[in-house]
């Protein structure tokens, strides 16, 4: 249940971290950050070393081609999930989703998300139950958003929670709130020994969460 938010620029530190901590964590998620310093080719390279499935976190934003073509490149080296925004509207979220499985950003957990994005919370909400995504993007910064937007989806649909730790989230919380996974990068990849601060978030949330 808790994805790794790996924003590091270095190829060897970012295939290091992730193998300490791959025991206690379901997904990588990539960010451009990672992209950018390393390559694209990351993506598999994680893939293989750690065997688990990887959210590329691109937060496309652009008209349905580019969004494809860009979508097209990032699924062939590999990447699981690839996370889009919702408010470019459906057509450019649908092409990305007719290529491969896709994360929708329904809130996002810094204090400027409530600027623009949260008051069209419900929209996107809305857009998904029709979409179907394999899950979206809430923040763990606000835990009873978390629970407004549980209330709202289709139970199908994931939750993931960015905001954990570094943002001021808090792991439990969240997951008590109705988030399946929660997002932590700092919070592990900052710390001294990034497999003991997975162990202790693991640890904490265990039991919760079948995720
Ligand atoms: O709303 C969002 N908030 C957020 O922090 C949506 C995101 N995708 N993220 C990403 O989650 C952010 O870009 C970073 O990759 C990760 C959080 O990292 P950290 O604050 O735990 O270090």
């Amino acid at each position: 249940m808790i994805i790794l938010a790996l924003d590091v620029y270095e190829r060897d530190r970012a295939l290091k971290i992730a193998e300490d901590v791959k025991d206690y964590i379901s997904m990588v998620k990539v960010n451009w950050p990672l992209i950018i310093g390393s390559g694209l080719d990351i993506i598999r390279e994680l893939k293989e070393r750690t065997g688990l499935k990887i959210i590329a976190d691109l937060k496309l934003a652009d008209i349905p081609n580019t969004n494809r073509l860009i979508a097209k490149k990032v699924y062939e080296v590999g990447a699981d999930y690839i996370i889009v925004h919702s408010f470019v509207g459906k057509d450019s979220v649908l092409a990305v989703k007719e290529i491969g499985e896709i994360i929708m950003v329904v809130e996002m957990s810094h204090p400027g998300a409530l600027e623009f994005i949260n008051p069209l919370t419900d929209k996107f909400i809305e857009m998904a139950n029709e979409i179907k995504p394999f899950g979206v993007i809430a923040p763990g910064t606000r835990p009873e958003r978390i629970k407004y937007i549980r209330e709202r989806l289709n139970g199908e649909i994931k939750i993931l929670t960015p905001g954990i730790g570094a943002q001021g989230g808090k792991a439990l919380e969240a997951i008590k709130a109705g988030a399946d996974y929660i997002i932590v990068g700092r919070a592990i990849y900052s710390s001294e020994n990034p497999r003991e601060a997975a162990r202790r978030i693991y640890e904490e949330v265990k039991g919760w969460s079948s995720g």
